[in-house]
This record gives C-alpha cells, structure tokens and sequence, in this order.
C-alpha cells in the first residue's frame, strides 16, 4: 500500500454523488488514516444519497464553498467541469483537486491497462477482460463503464483494465501503465471543451505514465505530441497490430505473428476488427499470452446497447444502439448496414452542441425513414428528405408499427446524449427495448 500522498491531509471534500461519488467516500473511509469527509452535489437530490454513511456530512443543492476552501483535498466527479467557477477557486487556493482515477492511481499495486478514444472504448474494455479471464488472469475491469475504480481494488486482481473518459482523465496525473490505448477522435463534448484540440489534449493524458502507447495509425490525432515509445494499430496499412493478407485469408496479426482469422470474429464491422486489434496489442504489452484467449474473442458478440438486437419478429430486425451518443458511432452504425427494406433511424436527445452534418451523406445511400425525437430532434430535420419529427420514441414506434414489413430495421442509434429524457443511454436502452418486445 503506497500511502505517502495523504500525507498532510485530513480534510477531503468529495463534489458529485452517485455510484462513483459513493465509491470514493466508502475508500477514504477504508483506508488507515483519519480522515474528515464532507460531500457536495449541486443537484437537489443525488442519486445514491440513501446509501451515504451516516458520519458523511452532504450538501446538496448547490455549492458550499466554505467547505471547498477549508479542504485539504477536493475529488471531483467527472460530471463536473473543472471550469466550473467554485472548482477554479478551489485551484486558486492552491488545494489539489483530483478524481476516482487518481485515488486509484495512488493505491494500486498491479498492472494496469487503460482505454480510451471517442468510440469503441467500452467494447475494447470489456473484450479486454474477457480476453484476459479466458486466458487465465483474475481481472478487474471498470471505470467509465460498470465497476468504479476504486471498488475494483478490493479483488486484488493480476491485471485492471479501466476505460477512461476524457473527464476522468482530466482529473487524473499519476496513472501508471503497463500499455494505454487512445483509439479514434472524433467530436463529442463540444460543451465541455473549448474546441478539439483541448478535447484531443484531456485524452492524451492517457499517456502521460505509460510504458507502451497504442495508438491509430488511420487517426494521426491519436499519437503523442512528444517522443514517447508507441504501437502502432492499423486497419489500412502495416503496423505492429494489423490486418494481413495470408494464403488467401485474413488475419489479426501482431508483431507479425498470426493471431486468428478476421472471418471467425463474432463481432461485425471495420470497426470492430480495429478493436480487437488493440485488445491484442493492450494484452501482448501486458505479458498476457493471447493465445489462450482467442476462442473467447472469436466467440464474443459484444455489449448491451451496442448494436443489440432485441427483438426480431416477422423478419423486423429491432436494434438498440442506444450507446450511439456521438455522430461518429451511429456512422459507425450505418456503415455497412445492408437491409432488405426499410430502414426506421431514431435519432434526437440532448445534442451536446455537436455538428450532424456529416450524418446526411452516409443517409442518402439508405433506404431511410429518419425519425427525430427529444430535446434536439430538429438539428437532424434538415439530413434526409424522409425526416419526421416526434417528441418520444415511444410515439415513433406508435407511428413506425402499421408501416412496417418483412425486410425493415427498426434502429436507436441516436448520437445524442439521452440527459434530456433519460437518466442515461442505459435508461434510453432499456426503455427502446420495452417498446420492442411489446410492438415487435
Ligand atoms: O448516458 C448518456 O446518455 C450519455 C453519456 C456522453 O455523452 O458521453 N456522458 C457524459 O457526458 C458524462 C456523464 C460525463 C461525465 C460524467 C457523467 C456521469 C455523474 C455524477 C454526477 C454524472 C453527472 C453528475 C452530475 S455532480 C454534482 N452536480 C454522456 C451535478 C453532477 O450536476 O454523470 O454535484
């Protein structure tokens, strides 16, 4: 146990409840110093207020910043902005202010791998574990995703795999990595960040302590502006992790050793063969001997809400893509759709500032009824000819259901955020595939 960094501190103030929030207090409860904790949440009533020890002061509603001052150490959630006036005091005062993933940084004591990109962080994340277990490891997998952080130190895994969002990573300068993977860039959060390159510069961070930094050849944005020792993936080209023609037949291959048939992946989409290369090189870098795994990656079908299919009935495919919260995933999504009929796209939720633009090309080659709902449902009107605008997606299925016929596709792949209506894209999901089983 490495405790030299809470040397000094005594008062901590935790901003932002909920699962992580949570999570951070139950740690600093746990460990062998006597610590204060306060904590903080601006919203009138915080998720998982009931479950908050009962020694545990809260102020919610808003900020108390008589608290924040009188800290020692202030951990932020990554639904809080470090811009945010009353955090920018706090810095200005000279008072660390640091995340989940930085707490974990300073506990643990085995490998780590991390992950982070625009898109295809949660595959890559959870096909790592899978990959890892089958090959015989105890892993911890979390973060961005399920488990956080810090709950994950109480397995004592061999090997953690945490997805990083740019928000974490924000928060975080200590990690420690054995090999960290940035997988694309694309434009999300444009009302967090001041443009792109500060969006690209917070997931950079990715590679501030590690021993290998994967990178994407087909996404130059994704490398390290500094000399750093780098692995290359690439789809399109050769690279360390790459796509290699071999007697007739595809292969994943690293370091030029054939690894398994791109045609026996489960998982469907360009894509995806990008993402299990970097499941590769993550795992090689790792020590992790991969061979042992590659039956449970030929077999893995993915996550919940990524391009599931949860209903299919009377050859109506029903898929919940509700993790499509960017432009760059529903592309990813309509990218080499082939369909027999119509294709039904819901799109619309809270559009996080985002230009859609890019959406109109990839839909004039479809067979498309576009279907716009939520709070910006009408960004999306002008895309496609087809376009009809709906408050829910629950009046979209009410109206889609008489119309549809063998062949069609009812798609949620919204490149929104679902904040608007939802509590998040798994509530979006769940409630997506409810009006599948009951319209399907
Ligand atoms: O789920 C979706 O629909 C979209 C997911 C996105 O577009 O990527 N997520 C976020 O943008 C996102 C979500 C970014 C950072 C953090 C979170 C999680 C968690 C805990 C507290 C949280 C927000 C808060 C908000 S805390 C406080 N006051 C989508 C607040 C807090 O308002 O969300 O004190």
């Amino acid at each position: 146990m490495t405790m030299q960094h809470w040397q000094g501190i005594e008062k901590v103030v935790v901003v932002g409840l909920g699962i992580t929030g949570l999570s951070v207090v139950k740690h600093l409860m746990r460990l062998p110093v006597e610590l204060q904790v306060k904590v903080i949440d601006t919203r009138d009533n915080p998720p998982g207020k009931e479950e908050l020890p009962a020694q545990v002061e809260l102020h919610a509603g808003g900020w108390r910043c008589d608290w924040l001052l009188d800290a020692d150490l202030v951990v932020t959630n990554p639904g809080i902005a470090l811009a945010t006036p009353e955090i920018q005091q706090v810095l200005a005062a000279n008072i660390p202010v640091v995340g989940d993933i930085e707490l974990f940084a300073w506990q643990v004591t085995k490998p780590v791998v991390a992950i982070t990109g625009s898109n295809g962080k949660s595959t890559v994340t959870d096909l790592t574990g899978v990959v890892a277990k089958a090959a015989g490891l105890n892993v911890g997998v979390g973060g961005n995703i399920g488990v956080p952080a810090l709950d994950l130190l109480a397995l004592d895994a061999d090997l953690y795999v945490l997805e990083l969002s740019s928000f974490q990573l924000e928060t975080t300068s200590s990690l420690s990595l054995v090999a960290g993977a940035f997988l694309n860039l694309s434009e999300d959060h444009m009302d967090r960040y001041q443009g792109m390159d500060d969006y690209r510069q917070a997931k950079l961070r990715i590679f501030d302590h590690a021993q290998a930094c994967i990178v994407n050849a087909d996404d130059k944005q994704t490398y390290p502006d500094v000399e750093k020792n780098v692995v290359e993936f690439s789809i399109e080209a050769e690279a360390q992790a790459c796509v290699t023609e071999l007697d007739g037949r595809e292969y994943l291959t690293f370091a030029k050793q054939r690894i398994l048939p791109v045609d026996e992946l489960s998982l469907v989409g360009r894509h995806n063969v990008a993402n299990a290369l970097v499941v590769i090189a993550l795992l090689a870098k790792a020590g992790v001997e991969v061979e042992k795994g590659v039956d449970a990656m030929k077999s893995y079908r993915g996550l919940t809400h990524r391009c599931q299919v949860v209903a299919d009935n009377q050859a109506i495919k029903w898929v919940n893509d509700s993790k499509a919260t960017n432009v760059a995933s529903t592309l990813a999504a309509l990218s080499g759709l082939t369909l027999a009929g119509k294709l039904y796209l819901m799109v619309g939720g809270d559009g996080k500032g985002a230009d859609f633009s890019e959406l109109a090309p990839a839909l004039a080659r479809l067979n498309v009824q576009l279907c716009c709902f939520g709070a910006d449902g009408d960004k999306f009107m002008s895309l496609h000819p087809s376009a009809k605008r709906f408050d829910t997606m629950q009046e979209i299925v009410e109206w889609a259901k008489p119309q549809l016929s063998a062949g069609d596709m009812v798609l949620l792949s919204p490149a929104c955020a679902s904040f608007d209506q939802f509590n998040n894209f798994m509530a979006r999901g769940d409630a997506f595939a409810e009006l599948a089983k009951r319209y399907a």
